[in-house]
């Protein structure tokens, strides 16, 4: 993947991509009230798919390299790929990230956020705000003239300073008409190495933060990872287009853009 070029969209295919960013920062809104102990992550799942289906997009997740759902629900020490599920029911003082990709006239919208469920614990509620600070951090960190590794090594300064440590195995990644492309964005790493930073590329930036060891291992399922040592996890993402003067996030709510 980290050897094919990486592609620059036009102004008009960003455009395309605001659009299907928008609606996933839309999806995100719509299922947060869903949030609640007692609630099935399957209908989180559900309840996202009919939503998806109805403003005529696609869920790009289900059947993607087999996956068999439309979002991803990461619960607790579950880092990444979590499947929704009728038997996992959410319960209070639980995180849970929700990941979801809309796929709109053929352009993907990636983003995910960690919710609390009901009441977090003091270290849920830290790490959770942690994350989503390394998040901006990354977001922060693309500048005309920077390179690639100036994201891993703001989002690792910060989270690392707080206690916490950088998932390695899953990295943020190009995105377009194509869901998964290059390049790679490793969420550590080192200030002025990588690739340069170009007006046009679009991916995504998505630290997972652990409060324990960042080692990960995947479940027999084949799909789900979980930190090694079963302590939590939490991720946010945002899809970002790389511009003449800095960075823009695609997905933002349309309506909120201009605000
Ligand atoms: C499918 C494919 C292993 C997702 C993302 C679901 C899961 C495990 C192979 C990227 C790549 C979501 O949302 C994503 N990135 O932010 N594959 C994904 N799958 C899957
Ligand atoms: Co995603």
């Amino acid at each position: 993947m980290d050897n094919e070029p990486v592609v620059l969209l036009s102004k008009r295919e960003i455009d395309k991509m605001r659009q299907a960013g928008g609606l996933a920062a839309e999806l995100l809104d719509y299922l947060a009230p869903m949030v609640k102990p007692g609630v099935s992550t399957l209908e989180l799942n559900d309840a996202a798919e009919r939503w998806t289906q109805e403003r005529g997009a696609k869920s790009a997740p289900l059947g993607y390299h087999g996956f068999p759902k439309s979002i991803c629900t990461s619960v607790n020490e579950v880092v990444c790929h979590g499947i929704p599920n009728a038997k996992q029911i959410l319960q209070d003082g639980d995180i849970i990230n929700i990941d979801v990709t809309p796929v709109v006239d053929g352009y993907h919208g990636d983003t995910s956020r960690t919710y609390f469920v009901g009441e977090p614990s003091p270290v849920a509620k830290k790490l959770v705000e942690v994350t989503e600070e390394c998040l901006m951090r990354g977001i922060a960190a693309v500048k005309p003239g920077g390179r690639v590794g100036d994201i891993g090594a703001a989002i690792q300064d910060y989270a690392e300073s707080q206690g916490f440590s950088v998932v390695r195995d899953f990295v943020g990644h190009g995105v377009s008409r194509i869901f998964h492309t290059a390049p790679q964005i490793p969420h550590y790493g080192i200030q002025g190495r990588g690739k340069k930073f170009r007006a046009g590329m679009v991916f995504t930036i998505e630290p997972m933060i652990n409060e324990g060891t960042w080692e990960v291992e995947v479940l027999d399922d084949g799909w789900t990872a979980v930190t090694k040592d079963r302590k939590l996890s939490a991720q946010f993402e945002h899809t970002i287009a790389v511009t003449e003067d800095g960075v823009e996030i695609l997905t933002l709510h349309s309506e909120l853009v201009n605000a």
